[in-house]
């Protein structure tokens, strides 16, 4: 018998085959309606955008795990599937270049402003005149905020273009790169501000007016890793009265239903979370999260346990 499994969010045909092949798919609302079928879910697969609320896992009491499509984990009750002994999985590493690739690309279309670059061309506004000259990323100082997996991978890929880099995290790791244990402290000495931190209530509001003051007028943010990590009215204030340059954001509170006052700012980038969202990396992670899940029903093991 397939074991029951209970799906947050949609996946591509080619892996929802793949699922509905292994486990009986049982819908949100049979668990609403119905105790028993309920009690036949051993499994959560869920994106890491998307949240698993803790009073939906208080009602599946056969719940073995949960698997996420994503490294981050700060939407799933972690202390709670401790305390029932569930088992939870995400996907790390398979994602970093994916994620590296978009904060370097974003970082360099903020600085050259290829969005509005492009929309100069096509506006026929080249024969009138030439674009405005843009800001150079070489010989920048880059602080980054969060040196794990993605972290690394962005400052190895951002050092061969000739910036500064600095970190900011809860331990200095001894590397090549300088420590700062103060996050204002590395926003004032930097040009650019990366943030690559996990969400949740540690970080929450970690990059916020202080830490924007601090960046200033010609420094610019760029956030791939979670919305709630930024002060967003914060932000939103020093974009529009130019005490930051500018950003780039991947991620934001409340998305995908993002905060209106965004649009109207010329000195931001806007992306709707797309750091893993190459077909490459989203096979992979797929296949990691499928992995997991058949580790667990076939041999009781797992490939990558989130742990904290
Ligand atoms: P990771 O390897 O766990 O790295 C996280 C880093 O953040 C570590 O270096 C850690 O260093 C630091 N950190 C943790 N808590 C902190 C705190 N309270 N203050 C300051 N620094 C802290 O994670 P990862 O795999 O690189 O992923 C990072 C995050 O990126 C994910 O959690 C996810 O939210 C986000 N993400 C976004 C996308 C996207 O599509 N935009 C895709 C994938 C991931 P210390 O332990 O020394 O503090
Ligand atoms: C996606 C992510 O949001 O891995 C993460 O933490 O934020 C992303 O890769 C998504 O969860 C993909 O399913």
């Amino acid at each position: 018998m397939k074991p029951g499994l209970l799906q947050i969010g949609s996946f591509p045909p080619e892996v929802q085959s793949q699922i509905d092949a292994e486990f009986e798919r049982i819908g949100i609302d049979d668990v609403e309606r119905d105790p028993a079928r309920a009690a036949a879910i051993r499994a959560i697969v869920t994106r890491s955008n998307l949240e698993v609320p803790a009073a939906l896992v208080e009602r599946l009491p056969a719940l073995e795990i949960i698997a996420t499509n994503g490294v981050g984990y700060d939407l799933i009750p972690l202390e709670l599937a401790a305390r029932r002994g569930i088992v939870v999985t995400n996907t790390p590493d398979v994602l970093n270049a994916a994620v590296a690739e978009l904060a370097v690309g974003a970082l360099l279309s903020l600085l050259r402003k290829l969005p509005q670059a492009d929309r100069y061309v096509r506006e026929g506004r080249w024969a009138q005149a030439n674009f405005s000259l843009t800001a150079s990323l070489a010989g920048k100082q880059v602080g980054i905020a969060g040196l794990g997996r993605i972290g690394k991978d962005i400052a190895r890929r951002l050092a061969p273009f000739g910036v500064n880099l600095a970190y900011h995290g809860r331990t200095d790791q001894q590397l090549a790169w300088r420590f700062e244990p103060d996050l204002a402290l590395l926003a004032r000495d930097a040009d650019i501000l990366i943030v690559a931190a996990p969400g949740g209530p540690e970080t929450a509001r970690m990059v916020d007016a202080r830490v924007l003051d601090a960046l200033g007028p010609q420094g610019y943010l760029v956030n791939v890793a979670r919305g709630s990590l930024v002060d967003e009215e914060a932000l939103l204030a020093a974009l529009r009265e130019n005490r930051i340059a500018g950003a780039a954001l991947d991620v934001f509170d409340g998305e995908p239903d993002i905060d209106a006052r965004f649009f109207g700012l010329e000195n931001v980038l806007l992306m709707p979370h797309i750091g893993s969202a190459t077909v490459e990396t989203r096979a992979a992670m797929a296949r990691l999260m499928l992995d997991n899940l058949r580790g667990w029903f076939r041999g009781g093991r797992v490939l990558t346990q989130v742990s904290k």
